[in-house]
C-alpha cells in the first residue's frame, strides 16, 4: 500500500473519531439533525458495516458478520472531536436477503425508501455492491428512488466491495460496467482487506461533509 497523502491522513484521522450515536429501528426514532449525514446502503452482505469499520479504523464500531442480515436498524455514528460533531455516518440494514420473510422485507424497503427520500440532512449516499455481482436489480431500484434527490444535489458513489476477490482484469471490467450502469456516475473499487480505494473514499466523505473546506486543504489539526 502506498503511503497516505496529507489529505488522506487528515481525512482518516477525522474518520477515526467516529463513535456510536444511536440506533433507530424506525424513522421516527432518528434524531433530528442538521449535520451532514452520509448513508451506507446496499444488499445484505455487501460489506457496509465492514466498510464503516475500515474507514473509521475501529474493529467493532459497526456490526459486521458472515451472517447476512446482521444490521437490523439504522445505526448512526458521530464524527468530529467530542462536542464538535460535524457529520454523521448511517449504517443501514441490507436488502435482498432471501431468508427474510416477505412482510419484513417490504417493511424494511419502505423504511429505507422513506429514509432516502425524506431525511432532510442526507448529504450523500454510498451504494455498496459486491464487485463480483455488480449492480443488481435491487441496486438499480434504489438508484431510481434517490434519482430526484441526486438531480437536486444529493451526492452518491458506488463502491464495488471485496475487490480483493477479483483479479485486475475482472476488477477493471466490473468498474466499467458499474460506471455504465450509473450513467457515468462515480463508481470505484474498494477492499477492506487490501485497503484499495480506502484513501479516495475517506477524502470523498470528508469533502461531502465539508464542502467549504476540501481535503486538499485540510484545516490545521
Ligand atoms: N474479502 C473481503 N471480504 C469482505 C470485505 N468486506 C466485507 N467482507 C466480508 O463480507 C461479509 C459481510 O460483511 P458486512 O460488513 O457484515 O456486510 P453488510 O453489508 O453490513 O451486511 P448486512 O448488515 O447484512 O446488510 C463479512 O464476512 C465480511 O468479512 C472485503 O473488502 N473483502
Ligand atoms: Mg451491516
Amino acid at each position: 500500500m502506498t503511503p497516505l497523502s496529507e489529505a488522506g491522513k487528515a481525512a482518516m484521522a477525522w474518520l477515526h473519531t467516529a463513535r456510536f450515536l444511536t440506533e433507530a429501528p424506525q424513522l421516527q426514532h432518528l434524531p433530528d439533525s442538521t449535520l451532514p449525514e452520509i448513508a451506507f446502503v446496499g444488499r445484505s452482505n455487501a460489506g457496509k458495516s465492514t466498510c464503516i469499520n475500515t474507514l473509521t479504523q475501529q474493529k467493532r464500531l459497526a456490526f459486521a458478520s458472515k451472517t447476512p442480515g446482521r444490521t437490523q436498524s439504522i445505526n448512526l455514528f458521530a464524527l468530529g472531536k467530542q462536542g464538535l460533531t460535524d457529520a454523521v455516518l448511517a449504517d443501514l440494514p441490507g436488502y435482498g436477503y432471501a431468508a427474510v420473510p416477505q412482510a419484513a422485507k417490504r417493511r424494511w424497503q419502505e423504511v429505507m425508501a422513506n429514509y432516502l427520500v425524506s431525511r432532510p440532512n442526507l448529504r450523500a449516499v454510498v451504494l455498496l455492491c459486491d464487485a463480483r455481482l455488480g449492480l443488481t436489480e435491487l441496486d438499480e431500484a434504489l438508484l431510481q428512488v434517490i434519482r430526484p434527490r441526486v438531480e437536486d444535489g444529493l451526492a452518491f458513489r458506488v463502491l464495488l466491495t471485496k475487490a480483493d476477490k477479483l483479479n485486475r482484469q475482472e476488477a477493471a471490467k466490473a468498474l466499467s460496467v458499474a460506471r455504465l450502469q450509473t450513467a457515468g456516475g462515480s463508481a470505484q473499487l474498494f477492499s477492506a482487506s487490501s485497503k484499495l480505494g480506502l484513501e479516495e473514499t475517506a477524502i470523498q466523505i470528508w469533502d461531502w461533509a465539508h464542502p467549504e473546506a476540501p481535503a486538499a486543504a485540510p484545516p490545521p489539526a
